[in-house]
């Protein structure tokens, strides 16, 4: 006899919320789906292990989901533990030699692997790779004020598709090689997670992080926007800060054929989840 641990409304609940998901879960199917998982977002093991579940679940109903971090607070942590100080312009981390070395250890290392064994605990099959493995992304400087800080020039993402087809899930690390002479640079997260999903035409790429999404002039967060939207938002400041990364991204990825791009917030219990299978949907979705 199962045990019974749900009253048969919760039981039937859940059952039609299954069914509810049906169209979705068709209409995604063999889709790719670049989820990017900001620092911000990843909060204890708990909230680890969620969205770890919500991505092998993604992977169990027939979508290939590619895992971009980032892990910014984690390498605050080490370079104040290290006496490096640190400071950001428009979002990016200003990098010079000692400080790439800690970012490549803490996402290469630290995150990386955390991501890989939580969707493993998960139950899902997990590799952890950065920009650099197979020469993933290739990157030149992307500005001489930002240091070892680089703008991805040259994507080969045939390793993704390796993966993803032999049901491996790829978890990259946004660290990646220089054009000239081999050297290492930090990309932000968000601007690898984008030139991924635009390089792999993704059909969806998901952004998740600590805010609820883009905010208008009077702080409400818009649930649809155009490319056009974020443009004239950006020139006039409403959209500042942290958020330029993520709305440049989003703007660049759509130019490059990703069908739709969503900022939300990946704290809120399956996030990922909410966005792709409910009518519902989360944060703020970006498409032309
Ligand atoms: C980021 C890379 C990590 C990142 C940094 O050094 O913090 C740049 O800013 P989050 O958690 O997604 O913010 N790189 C150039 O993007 O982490």
């Amino acid at each position: 006899m199962k045990q019974q641990t749900l009253t048969m409304q919760d039981a039937q609940n859940t059952a039609k919320m299954l069914s509810e998901a049906l169209p979705y879960l068709q209409r995604y199917e063999d889709a790719v789906v670049v989820v990017k998982f900001g620092g911000n977002a990843m909060g204890d093991d708990g909230a680890m292990a969620e969205f770890a579940r919500d991505i092998v679940l993604m992977k169990q109903v027939g979508l290939h989901p590619v895992v971009v971090h980032g892990g910014g607070p984690m390498i605050n942590e080490m370079l104040s533990k290290l006496g490096i100080k640190s400071e950001f312009v428009k979002g990016k981390r200003v990098t010079d030699k000692a400080t790439v070395e800690v970012v490549e250890m803490i996402l290469s290392g630290l995150v990386n692997k955390r991501i890989v064994q939580a969707i493993m605990d998960a139950g899902g099959r997990a590799v952890g790779i950065s920009g650099k493995d197979d020469d993933l992304m290739v990157c030149e400087a992307d500005d001489p004020e930002l240091g070892y800080v680089g703008r991805p020039v040259e994507m080969n993402v045939q390793v993704l598709r390796d993966l993803y087809s032999a049901g491996i899930i790829p978890v990259v690390a946004p660290v990646a090689t220089g054009m000239q002479d081999n050297e290492t640079f930090n990309v932000n997260g968000d601007t690898a997670a984008g030139a991924i999903a635009g390089a792999l035409r993704a059909d969806r790429l998901l952004l998740l992080t600590d805010v609820p999404g883009v905010k208008d002039e009077k702080g409400e967060v818009m649930t649809a926007l155009s490319p056009d939207d974020i443009r004239r938002m950006t020139a006039e400041g409403v959209i500042s800060g942290g958020m330029i990364p993520k709305t440049e991204t989003a703007l660049k990825a759509i130019e490059e054929g990703v069908r739709a791009v969503t900022i939300l917030d990946g704290r809120i219990p399956n996030a990922a989840l909410l966005e792709l299978f409910t009518d519902h949907g989360a944060g703020s979705q970006i498409r032309s």
